[in-house]
């Protein structure tokens, strides 16, 4: 199988973190896409374009070994986790399903959200969208303040919730050292203050082998457009094999 993904390793990948676990590592081909750099040249060439793929066009889009398009980070970890060969990490229907479920869906909506900040903060200053981190911070407060509850309690096992939690906590870490542009809000937040059990959990969880597989690691592989569009047309070329 093939996933297009950023390779962006300093923060934490949900779906690298689920394929790790669940015994796929060493049977997906990693390929490097971006898609914030299409269409900046005239030639199609230079492009990471994935749109025959995604109709999207965005990234993470996995495409298995039948050739058939599983996008969206949510229905490629499922597919991973349903043909897994070891580990799992959606527990069975019930209460702790649930539970990883709502930490799945919290923690990728502050994933996104967060990008969407990263995103209004490429304008100039005086342009960005005040509304936007008005309604966007007490949603980030309130959320990480629920997990940090939620790690007072502790987990017996590591599910996709915490894939997703590792993903999206990583990234506040990353916009606030990586980008220029400080918060119009909060220039100083750090997610730790106030939130000793959430971030002992995550130190913890930080030394799992699923993560330090590629976190900080440089991505292995060619990481041109070429490269891309080469994965593409082989993706294509399957697709039309089999019919999928
Ligand atoms: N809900 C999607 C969101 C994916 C997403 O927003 N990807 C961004 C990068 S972080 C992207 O590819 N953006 C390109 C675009 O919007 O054109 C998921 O969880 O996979």
């Amino acid at each position: 199988m093939k996933l297009f993904y950023s390779p962006f390793h300093t923060f934490v990948h949900k779906v690298l973190v689920t394929a790790h676990e669940c015994g796929h590592w060493d049977h997906m081909e990693r390929i490097a896409t971006f898609p914030f750099k299409n269409n900046q040249g005239e030639d199609c060439g230079d492009s990471y374009d994935i749109s025959q793929l995604n109709p999207l066009d965005k990234v993470p889009t996995l495409v298995t070994d039948d050739g058939q398009s599983v996008f969206g980070s949510q229905a490629i970890c499922e597919y991973l986790d349903s043909t897994a060969r070891t580990g799992k990490i959606y527990p069975e229907p019930g209460p702790k399903r649930w539970d990883a479920l709502c930490r799945l869906s919290l923690c990728d909506s502050i994933f996104e959200s967060t990008v969407q900040m990263v995103m209004e903060q490429w304008k100039p200053r005086d342009q960005w969208n005040m509304g936007l981190f008005e309604w966007l911070w007490p949603k980030f407060t309130a959320g990480l303040d629920s997990l940090e509850r939620d790690a007072k309690r502790g987990w017996d096992s590591f599910d996709v919730g915490h894939a997703a939690m590792l993903h999206a906590i990583s990234y506040l870490g990353f916009r606030a050292e990586f980008y220029e542009a400080k918060d119009p809000i909060h220039p100083n937040f750090n997610w730790r203050d106030g939130r000793p059990a959430l971030s002992a959990w995550y130190d913890e969880a930080l030394q799992r082998p699923s993560v330090q597989r590629h976190y900080n690691q440089p991505f292995e592989g060619d990481d041109s457009a070429a490269a891309c569009q080469a994965a593409v047309r082989a993706c294509l070329d399957l697709r039309a094999t089999n019919g999928a």
